[in-house]
């Protein structure tokens, strides 16, 4: 399943970029204060999104994870971005908002949270089997993109090339792997160490780019991966490889780069004897 997903991102990206414009008057208005919620990688996506909505002077943006949202925080708006529709933490916040606080509800499975939202985004047709999520959180990271005027073209190309691309070998050795990323890529960043944690069972940390010199580059060491979302700070390629670490970086729109992520998630499980379809320990979603 996982696999398949995985490869029909790039369709499924073009779908998301034309919902765009049919769902634009559903989509989060610009210049209202707004606040990104979900669990798991629907947080990682908000994150991402949080960071390219503000930065663009779109209005005030924040992310957090459902479950750490501050209640008594006024925001015009909270938006959840949930692909099952039934995590509990999301539910108790749309709850727990004051009056007034205008609800979307970005969701591959509107029949379970419609009723708890004032606006439902419906994102059905990229709705997944997987309890791994891969073409859902990208395709709605797609759409949000999309909305805030990024032009998609580019990515999808790369996204096509990254699924023609085998994994590389030395990447696929490797013990340990560190996603590091700076602004909106810090999301994506963390979401491909999950994807990894979760498919593969391996050992993965992210952080901000620059955080990377301040403590955590002393685990860098021969047999491990230290892999860029964007754009590398300067000098920071250098101080990997003297460490005798493998830093990834490219020049790939990032969320491209993000399926070169999921691909190697899915080779280390086939290469541990793991069925991504089965994760160790994780449901769909976290019904509590
Ligand atoms: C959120 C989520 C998934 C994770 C796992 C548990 O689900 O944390 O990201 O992979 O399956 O649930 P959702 O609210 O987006 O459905």
């Amino acid at each position: 399943l996982m696999d398949a997903e995985i490869a029909s991102q790039p369709e499924h990206w073009r779908k998301a970029v034309d919902l765009a414009d049919t769902a634009a008057h559903l989509l989060p208005p610009h210049g209202r204060r707004l606040a990104v919620v979900g669990c798991g990688t629907s947080w990682f996506v908000a994150q991402a999104y949080a960071w390219l909505r503000e930065s663009a002077g779109l209005g005030h943006t924040d992310a957090f994870a459902a479950s750490e949202f501050p209640i008594g925080r006024e925001y015009d708006e909270v938006l959840a971005i949930t692909r099952s529709g039934t995590t509990t933490e999301v539910h108790r916040l749309l709850a727990a908002l004051p009056e007034g606080t205008h609800t979307r509800v970005l969701t591959g499975v509107p029949s379970e949270i419609a009723a708890a939202a004032g606006t439902t985004i419906d994102l059905s047709f990229s709705d997944e089997k997987s309890v791994v999520q891969t073409r859902f959180a990208t395709s709605a990271l797609v759409l949000l993109r999309a909305h805030l005027g990024h032009d998609l073209s580019r990515a999808i190309a790369d996204a096509e090339t990254v699924l023609r691309t085998p994994v590389d070998p030395d990447v696929r050795a490797a013990g340990q792997f560190t996603f590091l990323g700076t602004g909106w890529t810090v999301g994506l960043a963390a979401e491909a160490a999950l994807k990894l944690r979760e498919a593969s069972v391996s050992w993965t940390e992210s952080y901000p780019a620059l955080e990377y010199r301040h403590g955590p580059i002393s685990i860098a060491q021969e047999g491990r991966v230290t892999w860029m979302f964007g754009t590398a700070p300067e000098g920071l390629a250098e101080d990997v490889a003297r460490t005798g670490a493998l830093f990834v970086d490219n020049d790939l729109d990032p969320l491209a780069d993000l399926v070169g992520a999921q691909l190697l998630a899915g080779a280390l499980a086939a290469d541990r004897d793991l069925d991504p379809d089965s994760p160790r320990n994780l449901t769909r979603s976290v019904v509590l």
